[in-house]
Order: structure tokens, then C-alpha cells, then sequence
């Protein structure tokens, strides 16, 4: 499964690994690379070009800590961002409050809905429920026959209603699960070859009676970047609640995992991986990064070598604030390394006494930029030593960075609260917290 992007990837990888550093240059040639593998790969091409910024962006905004290297550094930004991509985390299926949890499967022909509604209902047996089969493709009776060969094969039960319509046996089939105690329904729809109206009515008409629990998408990997408008089409019209997608044990490229869930903004749920009724996993989009990248070592290894650097990081600030040599460089670099860390005020908000400290400070980026602004329009000088700022210096400040006499004041007299405060707290949470704000956090953001 997605040897050929995983061989790329790695490849694209290995150019930089041998670089001391990471530099616009070096990341720039290696995206070069990702980008083609992931177009190749038959990744949509919007998410594509996304990903590739995204990584550029974080690649370009971190140092290298510790002992990890450039290429190290550059597998755990990719193996983030491919977590990211797939949806970051797993999600579940949704269960009914009460009574019979309803699942409706729908896609194309030959997806794999009537594999899959069989493979998911082996799955709930197995998890101690009591599935329920529902055939609701009359369309060739060869259908019906197919899940109830799967449903004898597991020991599920598989209602049907010869010669009713699939709206009628989808709605009736809650009624015969509630009297025989089924907790969970599984609707096997009827594909099309191509989305056609009267298909989606039919799925659309079924889910207005039934009212599912959760609408899985079925897509056949195999399909590439097909799967993708086909999703967008039946979302549009279903709002289907999550993805299953089949045939990754096939020579897929991965295009379809890679691009499904960010352009519809629903997750997979599972993926089937083989003809068998066992071959169901369900989806864990880290699980899958480490698959495709195949480097679950490096990016641990990377996860450890930063926790140590914010702790060394965390030492270091809290002994400058011991002895009062906290500068406004030191205050400067803080200011960098919490924009890295994304929504301000959150974060403040985390860390116990930060918002006293920082009592008065505008927290949204753009008070940010003008803190910047005015420390960098200071010398070397006054910002180790923010004590010789004077009235005069001060309005030289002003004038260099755009902002008012007042705006520097404040900052100075925030600055010295700083200090002040920080002392104050050099109590046992300090280390704790300093760690929160000193930290170009990696793993932790997961
Ligand atoms: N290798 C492999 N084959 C699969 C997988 N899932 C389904 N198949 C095969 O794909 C074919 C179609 O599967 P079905 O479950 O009948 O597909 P469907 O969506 O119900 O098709 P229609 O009812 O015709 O719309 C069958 O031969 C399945 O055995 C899978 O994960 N891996
Ligand atoms: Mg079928």
C-alpha cells in the first residue's frame, strides 16, 4: 500500500538529510520533490499545493533542536501535517442515545457498500452488538442473495421485503429491529455506475425515513482522484458523516486517503483492506501517516529531542529571571516563540499567574507586531540593558518603529511587571509554566 509515494517521500527526504541546516534552499528543492510525489500519487491537486505551503511554513519557522537533524526534523513536519491532512484524529461511530443505532452505506456501483455493511456488521458482533442487515438494493436480485450469503456467513440476520421498494424495507426494517432486539442497522443501498439524480433520490429519500444515525460514504480507493468528486457529489447531497475506504489492499496510489477528508471535511472511519470479511481497520490517521512515511522511529526520536530542548529552554529562562537578566531579547524571542504556538490568549489563559504577568498586554497578534516593531527598533545596547532607556531614546524608539511615545512606555513599564511578576512566581509552578510559554512546541500540540 503506497510503496511508490512512500518510496518518493523517503527520497525526497534523503536529499536534505545529509544538510547541516535547514534553509529556504534546501526545503524548497525538497517540497519540490514532495509536491510531485503527492501529485503522482494522484493527491488532489488544492491539497497538494496546501500541504506543501503548510510544510514549508512550519519547516521555515522552526529551529533545529538538540541533536535531531535537518532531514529528522523535516520527517516529523511532514508526518504532522499528514496527520493533519487525514483528520487528526480517530472518529468514531456515532451511537443512537436510544434504541437502534441506523447506518446507511452509500456510493457507487461496485465500491464495496454490500462487502463493507456485511465487514462492519462482523465488527459490532465482535464488539458484543447485535447488528442487523438491511437489503434495500432490489435492483437485481442477485443483490439480496450476496448479503444474505455474508449475513449466514457471520450469523447477522438480513432483512428484506421481496417486492417492496428500498424507501419501504429501509423504514420497516427499524420496526422489525426493535422486535427482535437488534441494536444496530446496517442499510445496504444500490450503486449506480455514475451519479445519476434518481439514484440520489432514492439514497436521499431513504435517509429522510430512516433518519441514520450515521451515513458512511463507501469510495473504492482504487478510483483516485474520482473518488474525490464522486465524494464532494454525494456530500452535497447526503452530508454523509464519514468515509470507508475500500481496496487499500490494492496497487492504489493514496491519492484518495491523502485528499478524501480535507475536501469534504468528513473523516474516514475505516478502510478495507481485502475480499474477507475480517478485513476491516478502522482508521487512525497518525497510524496511517507512520505507514505511508514509514519512519515512526525518527519522528519519536525528534518528539523526545524537543521535550528535552523545552526543558533545557525552561531552565535556562527561569535562572535569567533568578538573577534579573531577563532582557527585552529574552522578552522578544518569548513573543516569537508563542505566535509559533497559535492562538494567544488560549494559551495565556493555561498557564497559572501568565495573565497577571501579563495584565494589560493586548493579546491578539497585531499588539504582537507592534511589540516587535518597537524592539527592534531598539539598539543592542537597550535591549540587554533596558534600564538606559530614557525619555530621549524612548521617542527615537517611537519615531523608528511607527508607534507612539505612549505605546513604548507601556511596553516598558509591561516589561518591568514582567520581571517583577516573574520573580515573584519563582515559585514551584514556574518551571511548569515557563516551559508552556518557552516552547516551539511539536508533539504537544497533537
Ligand atoms: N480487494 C478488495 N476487494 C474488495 C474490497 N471490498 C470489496 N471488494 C470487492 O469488490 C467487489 C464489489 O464489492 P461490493 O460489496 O459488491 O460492492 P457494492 O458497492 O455493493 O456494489 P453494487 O451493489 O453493485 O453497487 C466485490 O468483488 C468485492 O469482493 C476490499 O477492501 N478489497
Ligand atoms: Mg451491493
Amino acid at each position: 500500500m503506497f510503496e511508490n509515494l512512500s518510496a518518493k517521500l523517503d527520497e525526497a527526504i534523503r536529499r536534505i538529510s545529509g544538510d547541516a541546516r535547514l534553509t529556504e534552499e534546501n526545503i524548497s528543492e525538497a517540497l519540490r520533490e514532495i509536491r510531485r510525489a503527492l501529485l503522482d500519487a494522484d493527491v488532489n491537486f488544492q491539497v497538494t499545493k496546501k500541504f506543501v505551503d503548510d510544510v514549508r511554513q512550519q519547516a521555515l519557522g522552526r529551529s533545529v533542536v538538540g541533536s535531531v537533524t535537518p532531514g529528522q526534523m523535516i520527517v516529523k513536519i511532514i508526518y504532522d501535517e499528514l496527520v493533519k491532512l487525514m483528520g487528526s484524529e480517530r472518529t468514531e461511530i456515532r451511537m443512537a442515545p436510544a434504541g437502534p443505532t441506523i447506518i446507511m452505506m452509500c456510493g457507487l456501483q461496485g465500491s464495496g457498500k454490500t462487502t463493507h455493511s456485511a465487514k462492519l456488521a462482523n465488527y459490532f458482533k465482535s464488539k458484543g452488538r447485535q447488528p442487523m442487515l438491511v437489503a434495500a438494493d432490489t435492483y437485481r436480485p442477485a443483490a439480496i442473495d450476496q448479503l444474505q450469503t455474508l449475513g449466514a456467513q457471520i450469523d447477522v440476520p438480513v432483512f428484506t421485503l421481496p417486492g417492496e421498494n428500498p424507501v419501504a424495507i429501509a423504514e420497516k426494517s427499524i420496526l422489525e429491529a426493535r422486535r427482535s432486539g437488534r441494536n444496530i442497522i446496517i442499510i445496504d443501498t444500490a450503486g449506480r455506475l455514475t451519479i445519476d439524480e434518481e439514484m440520489m433520490d432514492e439514497v436521499a429519500r431513504i435517509k429522510d425515513r430512516t433518519k441514520p444515525n450515521e451515513i458512511l460514504f463507501v469510495v473504492d480507493a482504487m478510483i483516485g482522484q474520482d473518488a474525490v468528486t464522486t465524494a464532494k457529489a454525494f456530500h452535497d447531497r447526503l452530508d454523509f458523516d464519514g468515509v470507508i475506504l475500500t481496496k487499500l489492499d490494492g496497487d492504489t496510489r493514496g491519492g484518495a486517503a491523502l485528499s478524501i477528508s480535507s475536501v469534504v471535511s468528513r473523516p474516514i472511519k475505516f478502510v478495507g483492506t481485502g475480499e474477507k470479511i475480517e478485513a476491516l481497520e478502522p482508521f487512525y490517521p497518525d497510524r496511517m501517516a507512520s505507514r505511508i512515511l514509514g519512519m515512526g522511529d525518527v519522528v519519536s526520536l525528534v518528539e523526545k529531542a524537543q521535550e528535552q530542548f523545552d526543558e533545557e529552554q525552561a531552565k535556562k529562562l527561569e535562572e535569567k529571571f533568578r538573577r534579573n537578566q531577563f532582557t527585552l531579547d529574552d522578552f522578544y524571542e518569548q513573543i516569537q516563540q508563542i505566535k509559533k504556538m497559535g492562538s494567544v490568549r488560549d494559551l495565556i489563559g493555561m498557564l497559572p499567574g501568565m495573565d497577571r504577568a501579563l495584565k494589560g498586554v493586548d493579546i491578539d497578534e497585531r499588539a504582537f507586531t507592534r511589540l516587535e516593531a518597537i524592539i527592534t527598533s531598539m539598539t543592542k545596547e537597550e535591549r540587554r540593558q533596558p534600564e538606559i532607556i530614557n525619555g530621549s531614546r524612548r521617542k527615537r524608539i517611537a519615531s523608528g518603529s511607527g508607534t507612539k511615545i505612549e505605546d513604548v512606555n507601556r511596553l516598558m513599564k509591561q516589561f518591568d511587571e514582567m520581571r517583577k511578576q516573574m520573580r515573584v512566581l519563582m515559585g514551584g509552578k514556574m518551571k511548569s509554566m515557563m516551559r508552556g510559554i518557552g516552547l516551539p512546541s511539536m508533539g504537544r500540540r497533537r
